[in-house]
Parts: C-alpha cells; structure tokens; sequence
C-alpha cells in the first residue's frame, strides 16, 4: 500500500456524478416517447447478456425527485445526465412531444432547487428508430435532425441550463454501433462507421451553432464528451510505433483534429484508404465541426497498450475501422470485475497530452469509475473498498494532471446509480449507488460517502489508507 499525500483542489472545481436516459430511466413507452434503437437492439436474441433490457432500469422517470434528494445529500453540486431524443421527437423529426420536454423540464428546476448545476447531454446514444430505418448516422441527414432536436430542447430550458454536451462518444457510437455491432443498431460496416464519426461530428458542429443562436451567451456554454485514450507500443521497434499512431489515429486524432483545427489528420486519412474516401466530406462542413468549444469533456476507463500483429493474426473485429495488423497487448495489472485493466496515470498522460496538442479549452472528466459487482451486507450497507480506491487513484491523477498544467475544471463520477450497462446489462455495477432491481431501493456505497466527503472539502487526505485495487479483496 503507498502512503499518500493531501492534495487540495481550487476552490471552484466542479464535482459532480454522471448519468445517461437510457441506462437509468426505464418507462420507455410512457410520455409519449419514441422507440429508439436501444430498445429495438434489446428485443434481439443475443445482443445483451441474460436477454436484459432498459425497459424498467432504474425506474428513475418515477423516481427522479429521490435521485436528485440523494446528490443533494451527498452535496454533490454538478449533475450531468441526458435527455432521450425520442421522449422530445417520438420518431425523431417534427414537432416537439410536449410530456417529453415536460420531464425534463422537472428534472431540471428540481436539481436547480436542491443548489444543483444540470449538465445535460443531448445525445448519449438513444437515436430515435425511424432515423434509423432512414440510414442511420451514416447519412448526413442525421446530422441535421440532431440540430432542430436540439433547438427544441434549447427553446425550452434555455433559460435555466448554461452547460450542455452535445454527443457522448463518438467513437463508441460510431465503431460500436456500426462497424463492430456490439451496441445498437448492430451493424458491421466499416464505411458506414467512418460516415457515421463525420456526421455525430458534424452534428456536434450543427447542434453547437444552434444553441448559440437560441440561447445568448454567456449563459450557453457549449462542449463535446469523447473518450479518447492513451494508447502506448509495447516496445519502441518501428512496427509497434506504426501500430500505435494507427490506434491513436482513429481513436483520437480522428475527432481531436476536426474539433480543434478543421481538417481529418492526413495519416489517418492514408490508413483508412481501403475503408473510406472521405467523399462524404462536403464544403464548410470542417469549419462548423471546429465552432468553437467552450469545454472539453474527457471520459477515461484506461490506457491501451498495442503491438504490430502478423499477418493474420489479428483478432476479428478488435481494431474497428477495419484496421489490420495491430492487436491489444493485455497487462498485468489490476481489473475490474468487468475485466477492464486499471490504471490511472493514463488519466494524466491523457490530460496534460490534449492540452498540449489541442491547447486552451476547459477540460472536464465527464466520466470515470469502475464496475465491481458489490452487493449489500446483510445490514444493509454497501462496501465496494475497490471502487472506493478506483476513484480515489483517478482523483488524485486528475489532480497531478491539474498540477502539471492541464486546464481540468471538474470531474464527473460515473455513475450516480448502477444502471444497465449496455451490452453487459445489469451485471455490472457502475454506481455510487446501489440499486435493488427487484424493489428499486437506492443505497448509498461506502464510495458514495467518501466522495460526498471529496466534494464537501475539495480535498483528498494525507496518507488515506485506501486500499491499492491491486490488493484489496472484493
Ligand atoms: C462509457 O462508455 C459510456 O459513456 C457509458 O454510458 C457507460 O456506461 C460507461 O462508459 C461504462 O462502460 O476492455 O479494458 O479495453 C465507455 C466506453 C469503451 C470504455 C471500451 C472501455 C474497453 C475497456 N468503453 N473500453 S477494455
């Protein structure tokens, strides 16, 4: 175990939890809302372990006023969360479905009463099914439709949010979705994946003119949460090295360098020129991509270590974008109990990386926590001491990260609840919060304490005996 230090954060950094509709909300044919490809990709056999679905989830459309008395409990002052496109467009164009603008509306002069700040995304993966049938991301029009959606939203709480994130992970969506088809709608098309990352960005670019039209600054601040990642070459032979700039190439530089600078890295261009050409690229479309961003969100799970593979052998679908010759190279480390490696000075060789490659903007963690599969003792309490340490290592990373000079101004727990967790459905748990699907009783993990105790103070102590993941008995 390291003995660690005391570290203080400023004043005014942001701390707060991290939710997303689909993987929380549940009634997902009340209010009027839309179906939307998650609940088509769930009705699929085979798609989600144990056949899971986000049908009921953590019933939080009913529950909203609990969720939000507990982040006031916990004096966590920040809520980040999204809205679903079909409870505001049940079949994704058209007029606004008024119940659906309603709820969101509660939500949001709820958490505004209990003194906490919303930060609402407006797209974290529930595409409304008739855009779908209609092509999906892959076509431009979608990018369009994301625009008017978010003027809808814009028009109506406009006036008491001031921090919005347009898409939630562009990567995931695009490849997930798309190209491998482990997540809603479960295609398996390369250059539908590559049309698709060009149209959420340009969607992203649309969306961010929108609000700014609809809603004046200085009160409409504006970002997008992406979830790049540090990616290291197991040696430093040239073969490794090529590996890794592919890597990074289509899992950051292929989002960074449109969002900051207007234009797709020509590298990444050249290695994708099996997949695409890039012809879905039209005029002006760079430079509403790279309108201005207020913030940037950073979503961090782990670093990657890769390595050149023979011909051959490389592993179906593990490098997305139909990649070839490059293959993870896993590492003995610590693992959640979703088998996802720790570790968190990729967090801040991520953060101080972005602000010396792409300079200047506010960044925000907008998601970082682990799954570990605790469950209640037989009083009642939830002790999860290796998610507890998970956090703890990520805080203190962010904060070395602010040290070295990163503009990092909050950090985002994910997540305020366990919830469904996509393609792993209710398996793994991500909360800070337990939660009882059988009767939907929240209870607050031993985490959760801790971190209300982080936010309360601004301050990690000296020496915490928080346990090394690596350790620690589940
Ligand atoms: C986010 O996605 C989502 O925004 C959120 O909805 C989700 O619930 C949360 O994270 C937890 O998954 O096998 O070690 O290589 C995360 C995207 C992409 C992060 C795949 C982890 C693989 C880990 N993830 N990545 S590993």
């Amino acid at each position: 175990m390291e003995k660690s230090v005391e570290v203080r954060f400023p004043e005014d950094f942001c701390w707060g939890a991290a939710t997303a509709s689909y993987q929380i909300e549940g009634a997902t044919t009340e209010g009027g809302r839309g179906p939307s490809i998650w609940d088509t990709f769930v009705a699929q056999a085979g798609t989600v372990l144990n056949g899971d679905t986000g049908d009921t989830a953590a019933d939080h459309y009913h529950r909203f006023r609990e969720d939000v008395r507990i982040l006031q409990q916990l004096g966590i002052g920040n809520y980040r969360f999204s809205i679903a496109w079909p409870r505001i467009q049940p079949t994704g164009t058209g007029a606004a479905n008024a119940q659906g603008l309603d709820f969101y509306e509660q939500l949001v002069d709820t958490l505004l009463a209990a003194g906490i700040q919303p930060w609402p995304t407006l797209y974290h993966w529930d595409l409304p099914q008739e855009l779908e049938d209609a092509g999906g991301w892959p076509e431009r029009d979608t990018a369009y439709r994301f625009a008017d959606y978010t003027e809808l939203v814009a028009e109506r709480l406009g006036d008491r949010v001031s921090h919005w994130w347009t898409v939630n992970e562009p990567w995931v969506v695009a490849n997930l979705g798309y190209a491998t088809g482990e997540h809603a709608p479960g295609r398996r098309d390369h250059a539908a994946a590559a049309a698709a990352i060009h149209h959420l960005l340009l969607g992203h670019g649309l969306a961010t003119q929108r609000l700014r039209s609809v809603v004046a600054e200085p009160s409409c601040a504006v970002g997008i949460a992406l979830n790049p990642q540090p990616i290291r070459a197991r040696t430093s032979s040239v073969a490794d090295l090529d590996a890794a700039r592919r890597i990074d190439g289509t899992r950051n530089r292929i989002f960074l360098d449109p969002l900051y600078y207007g234009r797709y890295p020509s590298d990444v261009c050249a290695d994708l020129a099996d997949v695409t050409d890039f012809s879905f690229v039209r005029d002006g479309d760079l430079a509403t991509i790279a309108s201005r961003l207020d913030f940037l969100g950073v979503n961090y799970y782990n670093s990657a270590l890769v390595e050149a593979a023979p011909a051959g052998q490389d592993p179906d679908n593990a490098v997305p974008l139909g990649h070839t010759g490059v293959r993870d190279v896993p590492r003995p480390v610590p693992r959640t109990d979703q088998d996802w490696e720790v570790d968190a000075s990729g967090l801040t060789e991520l953060l101080t990386r972005i602000t010396v490659d792409y300079p200047e903007t506010a960044l925000y963690v907008t998601e970082n926590g682990a799954s570990y599969r605790d469950e209640p003792t037989a009083n009642g309490e939830v002790h999860d001491p290796q998610r507890l340490a998970f956090l703890d290592s990520h805080i203190r990373a962010t904060h070395a990260a602010l040290e070295a000079g990163a503009p990092v101004r909050g950090y985002f727990v994910w997540s305020l609840l366990d919830n469904f967790e996509w393609a792993f459905g209710y398996r793994e748990r991500f909360g800070i919060v337990y939660v009882d699907y059988s009767t939907q009783q929240r209870i607050v993990k031993d985490s959760g304490h801790w971190y209300s105790g982080i936010t309360r103070t601004g301050r990690l102590p000296a020496g915490s005996d928080t346990p090394d993941p690596a350790n620690s008995s589940g």
